[in-house]
């Protein structure tokens, strides 16, 4: 099936936040890529994957880094798509340093900047999927069951003793 949301990572390292933008569109059934692709380890990948991105069916990239995190604003200085940016928690500064690397984008070309961490991974493929389903009724309609069901899981749950 063709990809319609490539997830980049900046090293191996970031997948164990990433793979949570990986969880919600598993369970969207939105077809996605993973690859690491670093901004500054593999820069010349960087450009031939942003540059190629549109023509490869893809509709629109998620990019995860941490640290001096350029990854998601390179990309989009080489794509018209859609890129969401997540800022990975770093070591050192707890991911204040990811997230000012991919906010702080120049006026002109934008980033769509998610959370730090997990969180920020996980709504970064929500709103993938959000984005591809303006175009896609099935898709709506599954990613409407998902926010019933969650917010019937908390109406449910109203004790926060219970598990
Ligand atoms: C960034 O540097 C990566 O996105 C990662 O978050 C961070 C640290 O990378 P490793 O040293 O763990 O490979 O490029």
């Amino acid at each position: 099936m063709q990809a319609l949301v490539a997830v980049v990572m900046g090293s191996k390292s970031d997948w164990p936040t990433m793979e949570a933008a990986a969880e919600i569109m598993d369970k969207l059934k939105v077809p996605y890529h993973v690859e690491i692709v670093s901004a500054h380890r593999t820069p010349d990948k960087l450009m031939e994957f942003a540059s190629s991105a549109a023509d490869k069916g893809f509709k629109v990239i998620i990019g995860g880094a941490g640290g001096a995190a350029h990854l998601p604003g390179m990309i989009a200085s080489k794509t018209r798509l859609p890129v969401l940016g997540v800022p990975v928690q770093s070591k050192a500064l707890s991911g204040m340093d990811s997230l000012l690397s991919i906010v702080q984008m120049p006026k002109g070309i934008a980033v769509g900047t998610l959370a730090i961490g997990t969180a920020g991974a996980f709504n970064a493929g929500l709103l993938a999927s959000q984005i591809l389903a303006v175009t896609d009724a099935d898709l709506a309609a599954r990613i409407e069951a998902f926010r019933d069901e969650q917010t019937r899981s908390i109406l449910d749950n109203p004790d926060p003793r219970e598990d």
